[in-house]
């Protein structure tokens, strides 16, 4: 049960906490935060099923969460419609010096960046609760994991961090009187006069967003939004942008990843680690249930990995998450039938579309639109509508333990052990199915050149090409030059047990816009491919992009697929990757002197081989 104390700092104030608290640092922080906020009252998390069911029951009492009456203990929440997605324009990584962020980042001096935003914060908790939700990201038995204190004004958060990280009193017992932790501020930014009635999705308008990160400090603020990644402090901003800084530090590497296990038919066991930038299929990746015959995959992550060299050399990956927080539309049975069965119960939706059954629905499901739904923004919808039934950028947020393929090591504390990297994007033209690096070096730039069109998981405009190196452009926590330098060190210090290094697009389409390859499970064709090409098993052809697989050493067996579509998936247009030159040129330019040199030549050697 649960023992109010009585606060010994602040005026009149609730403190509920079901825990000895003995880190006097944290104490202080969250007393302090408190004094800024002003929030009613503080009630420490401790990640019990009672809490959270607690907690939806009020958000339903609101009207803020809908129970779904066909899936247990799940439901969705609409947010408001200028809040549906991560706000990069509004992300900031805060060094006194503005060449540390880099030129791929936003940067605002840390002076008056926290002027402006201790001027928001003042005040910002009242009539609300502040929640402190203590979380590991990784399993606190591992030597990787990383305690994070979350303070935050938005039960829905709350909710959140509950699947997506693992919240408790054990964290608060591993603190001890005086461990580390990463503080992570949040509030949604709307502070409630008396007698005012809460809307149902609070948040700030956009000029009033702030994401900010203060990497020499550890320390994550984050006002006015309650959405995915600008909200749930674990992920995007501790587990990328401030965990990628530490790990540079300290020599790991903290990756916008995908973990997956792939198993031949003889029992042979490969680690694949695939960077792709958001909403480009990394969940469906994870998940793949694969078509080619024998071989077998499971899931160990489908969004951030956390790298380090073990006792062996070689490279160990671990999943910081312990859930996941996917896509909907698009999502089905036959894109991802893994995550449908995860989906079934414990989840909370957001922006999907409720049917008149009370479940959900989404652009991209199995079963055929409803003919009578309540869309996002929570009017009549029906399937002559123009607009989506659900948002493009609607998410589930579901327990990992619950995916029927997960791993049964996906919480080995030392990781698992990496044979293969994966760089891509979404790209209609141009980028073939898949490419195999000449080395590491060269690998590092098909990371570094990575290109995509832009989606709906960032405020701003779909469909332009972009380019994302290693699908880390939003997250990286320190100046862009530098971390491929540090990628480069890491392919040093691994010596002959790098994994070897391949770039896919799934995405390619026809000049009449049909896809060249058939995705989803058939992309374990390309994955048996790299795999053999470790075993030295399976041939390849040298081009000027590097080791291309001829449609003859692809297994293409029981494939219902247009051949002469394959072979055009594998097509190489010089001209068009000539014609590209330039914008690499200039992509590589921002950087000034701070491009490794080894970057440079890697520029060099591509053009020679495009005969610039
Ligand atoms: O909103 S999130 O940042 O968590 C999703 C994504 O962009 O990958
Ligand atoms: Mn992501």
């Amino acid at each position: 049960m649960a023992k109010t104390i009585k606060n010994q700092v602040a005026q009149e104030r609730r403190e509920t906490v079901a825990y000895t608290v003995k880190n006097e640092k944290l104490k202080q922080w969250v007393h302090e935060v408190a004094e800024l906020c002003e929030p009613k009252e503080i009630y420490w998390c401790d990640g019990s099923q009672e809490e959270y069911d607690r907690l939806m029951s009020q958000m339903v009492a609101h009207g803020a969460a809908i129970a779904l009456k066909k899936r247990p203990n799940s439901f969705l929440f609409r947010s408001d419609p200028s809040d549906v997605a991560r706000v990069e324009a509004r992300t900031y990584i805060s060094y006194p010096d503005k060449d540390e962020a880099g030129p791929t980042n936003n940067w605002i001096d840390p002076v008056s960046l926290k002027k402006t935003m201790l001027d928001l914060y003042k005040g910002c908790m009242k009539g609300r609760t502040m929640y402190v939700i203590p979380f590991s990201m990784a399993p606190l038995d591992s030597p990787m994991a990383k305690i994070g204190i979350e303070i935050t004004d938005s039960p829905y958060v709350v909710c959140n961090m509950h699947i997506m990280t693992r919240v408790g009193p054990q964290v608060i017992e591993a603190l001890g009187t005086d461990g580390e932790f990463i503080p992570c501020l949040h509030s949604v930014g709307a502070p409630l006069a008396e007698g005012q009635e809460d809307a149902l999705w609070p948040c700030a308008p956009i000029e009033k967003k702030y994401i900010s990160h203060f990497p020499e400090e550890n320390l994550i603020w984050s006002y006015g939004s309650g959405y995915g990644g600008n909200a749930l402090l674990g992920k995007k901003c501790l587990a990328l942008r401030i965990a990628s800084v530490i790990a540079r530090r300290e020599g790991w590497m903290a990756e916008h990843m995908l973990i997956l296990r792939l198993i031949s038919p003889e029992g042979k066991v490969y680690h694949i680690c695939a960077a792709f930038p958001s909403a480009c299929g990394k969940t469906n990746l994870a998940m793949i249930l694969p078509t080619v015959p024998g071989w077998k995959a499971e899931c160990l992550g489908d969004d951030i990995a956390w790298l380090k060299i073990g006792p062996d050399g070689r490279l160990y990956a671990i999943n910081p998450e312990s859930g996941f927080f996917g896509v909907a539309p698009g999502t089905s049975h036959d894109s991802n039938p893994a995550a449908m069965d995860t989906l079934e119960k414990n989840c909370i939706f957001t922006n999907c579309a409720l049917t008149d059954d009370g479940d959900v629905w989404w652009e991209g499901h199995d079963d055929p639109a409803p003919e009578h739904a309540i869309d996002w923004k929570g009017r009549d919808w029906t399937p002559d509508n123009p607009e989506p039934a659900a948002h493009p950028n609607a998410r589930f947020t579901a327990p990992a333990a619950q995916c029927p393929v997960i791993s049964p090591d996906w919480e080995k504390p030392q990781g698992v052990p990496v044979d293969i990297f994966i760089f891509g994007g979404r790209r209609t033209r141009v980028q073939p199915l898949v490419v195999e690096a000449f080395d590491w070096d060269h690998g590092v730039f098909l990371g570094a050149t990575a290109a995509s069109e832009t989606t709906a998981a960032n405020i701003g405009a779909v469909g332009n090409l972009r380019r994302d190196p290693f699908a880390m452009k939003p997250f990286c926590g320190y100046n862009m030059a530098d971390y491929f330098a540090h990628w480069f060190a890491m392919g040093d210090r691994l010596g002959d047990k790098k994994p070897r290094i391949f770039y896919v697009n799934w995405f390619r389409k026809n000049d009449e816009g049909k896809w060249l390859w058939p995705g989803f499970g058939d992309n374990s064709r390309v994955l048996k491919w790299m795999c053999e090409r470790i075993e030295g098993k399976v041939g390849a052809e040298e081009t000027p992009i590097g080791y291309m697989p001829r449609q003859d050493d692809l297994d293409l067996t029981g494939l219902d697929w247009p051949m002469e579509r394959i072979a055009e998936a594998l097509e190489v247009d010089i001209e068009a990757f000539k014609a590209e030159v330039p914008d690499m040129e200039q992509h590589f330019a921002q950087f000034g002197a701070r491009l490794p040199e080894r970057m440079k030549i890697q520029f060099e050697e591509y053009k020679k081989r495009l005969g610039l």
